[in-house]
């Protein structure tokens, strides 16, 4: 059974593994209330952030990466297309770009708004991080011109990441999608998968409820 430790980016995780048919188990991580004493996660993922997954023998952290872990591993899975497909290459780059363009630079405006110590010094920093998820943002604008998913007419694990950075950023960084992209985040949080991943996911759900005024 595949053990997924902790939600935020973990999302992404339980959302493939539901789209993939996949058994497991989520393992809640307060990082809120602090994983000092947490000391499985910690034996998972010494260095204390999430997700990680335990999958037998195997521990892993990097959402993107276990996601390929799982689709290489259980697959294969139309959310991956071949290398040999057509498709592939704007594929792996939507995959990337979700975390390391668009939710690894909210993120930081995320915390640099909500928790900064010293608002000037802090000011700074998450400008340049709306720059870098702005910037990625008209990438993934100019693709969804083109097609209906990232990767062409299909459904990938490449929307997953992506749809999983627009939520964050409209969530929690006050970011506002244009009419496509609000159309494309509609398609892709439509499918059922998604809506199992929120039935399992109690801290993202009452994250989007309280986000969305509920
Ligand atoms: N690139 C990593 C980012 C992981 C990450 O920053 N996770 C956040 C929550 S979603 C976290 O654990 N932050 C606390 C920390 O880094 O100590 C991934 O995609 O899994």
């Amino acid at each position: 059974m595949i053990t997924v430790y902790g939600e935020g980016r973990g999302f992404r995780v339980v959302w493939l593994l539901e789209e993939m048919g996949l058994p497991y188990q989520l393992r809640p991580v307060d990082l809120l209330a602090g994983v000092e004493n947490d000391i499985e996660f910690l034996a998972i993922n010494p260095a204390g952030f999430i997700p990680a997954i335990r999958d037998g023998d195997v521990s892993m952290v990097e959402s993107i990466a276990i996601m390929e872990y799982l689709m290489a591993r259980y697959g294969p899975t139309p959310l991956a297309p071949e290398p040999r497909d057509p498709a592939f290459p704007v594929y792996q780059q939507f995959l990337h770009l979700g975390e390391a363009g668009l939710a690894a630079s909210m993120y930081f405006v995320v915390v640099a708004r909500n928790s900064a110590p010293n608002a000037e010094g802090q000011t700074w920093k998450a400008d340049q991080a709306q720059e870098v998820f702005d910037s990625r943002l008209g990438l993934v604008t100019r693709q969804l011109a083109r097609s209906p998913y990232l990767a062409g007419e299909t459904f990938t694990a490449a929307d997953i990441s992506v749809t999983y950075a627009l939520e964050l950023a409209t969530r929690a960084g006050g970011v506002v999608l244009n009419e496509a992209e609000r159309a494309y985040v509609a398609r892709t949080t439509g499918r059922e998968a998604y809506k199992r991943a929120m039935q399992t996911c109690h801290a993202t759900r009452a994250w989007a409820a309280k986000a969305s005024g509920q």
